[in-house]
């Protein structure tokens, strides 16, 4: 462990986040803001542990999420409002950065960060960060092996969520056999593969797929259709009367196209902003393309928000992101 004069230290294993969050109490945790099943799942798998371990703890999500996640949310004391003070040690579970907090959430006392995103960490008191991990769920799964917390049913299908859902369904690079052996442990914990899979991918509103077809009947493509982008405005949500929320993962089935290498969504939000998704097969770190626009996320998976015309923006986003592709940005 080694501290700066700023009070923040790195952790170099899970060993260590286990005996901090054995040694205190009174937490708060809080995913990202439009958390996905890895941010939640997380959160409340390591909420269900700590309650078993008698702590005190709440989940702060100051946020409606789409319904297809309330079964990982209905074991757990989520706050849709919070009194924020010192008293609360503030864990950040898959994060990436401070600005994917919800703007409710003030950093009062940030203490732990626990993620496997690239990024700045030291806005925390304590940060765990393995950037080669597959999901923040599998960074949970250890810390609490380490705290030798008993994983039942539910913190099982949590986690199992959680890392199917960031390696989709364990075909990502990140996935190794390591991976495999662990979504195997959290079955044998009752985590059920086929539960999971209908939450996760079987429920889609018919409406979707109605938007998903006109959407992808107007797909632009470049670079010898090696790139890929759809668009969605918020006059298309409105006709279809799908809620923007429900838009985001309609990308992965882009990634299904045999000549595509990277793949792009730009979803026009109610907020006005556009939200950009960028997807890479394998080849590409898109990373680097999201953060010049001030974003950021993984090297194969990342995102976004630009305060722009939704014309203008695919305009901007598609001019640089061919421009970093015909340079070979080539992933690590
Ligand atoms: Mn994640």
């Amino acid at each position: 462990m080694n501290s700066d004069e700023r009070q923040h230290s790195v952790l170099d294993n899970t060993a260590d986040v286990a005996r901090l969050l054995l040694d205190n109490d009174n937490y708060l945790i809080c995913p990202h803001i439009h958390p996905d099943p890895d941010s939640l799942g997380s959160a409340v798998g390591l909420y269900l542990a700590l309650r078993k371990l008698g702590k005190q703890v709440q989940i702060y999500l100051p946020e409606e999420t789409p319904p297809y996640m309330d079964y990982l949310l209905q074991h757990a004391d989520v706050q849709l409002e919070q009194t924020l003070d010192m008293s609360l040690k503030m864990i950040f579970v898959d994060l990436g950065t401070p600005k994917q907090l919800h703007p409710a959430v003030k950093l009062v006392n940030p203490w732990l960060d626990l993620d496997h995103h690239m990024g700045p960490v030291s806005f925390t008191r304590y940060a765990y960060i393995d950037q080669s991990s597959p999901a923040t769920s599998e960074i949970i799964w250890r810390v609490l092996r380490d705290m030798e917390c008993p994983v039942d049913a539910t913190i099982a299908t949590c986690l199992y969520s959680a890392l199917v859902f960031d390696t989709r369904s364990l075909t990502t690079p990140t996935t190794t056999s390591d991976t495999m052996r662990l979504a195997a442990e959290l079955v044998d914990a009752g985590a059920e593969p086929e539960y999971v899979n209908r939450m996760l991918n079987q429920q889609k509103p018919l409406s979707l797929l109605r938007l998903m077809g006109e959407v992808f009947s107007e797909l632009g493509t470049a670079l010898e259709e090696r790139l890929i982008w759809a668009v969605v405005s918020q006059e298309m949500l409105e006709r279809h009367g799908v809620d923007e929320t429900e838009v985001d993962y309609i990308i992965t089935d882009l990634l299904t196209i045999a000549t595509a290498e990277v793949i792009l969504l730009f979803k026009e939000c109610s907020q006005g902003q556009v939200k950009i998704s960028w997807r890479s097969k394998c080849h590409i770190d898109v990373n680097q393309i999201a953060r010049r626009f001030g974003g950021g996320g993984h090297r194969f998976s990342c995102g976004a928000r630009l305060n722009l015309p939704l014309r203008q923006t695919v305009k901007q986003v598609i001019t640089q992101t061919k421009e970093a592709m015909q340079e070979n940005l080539v992933a690590a």
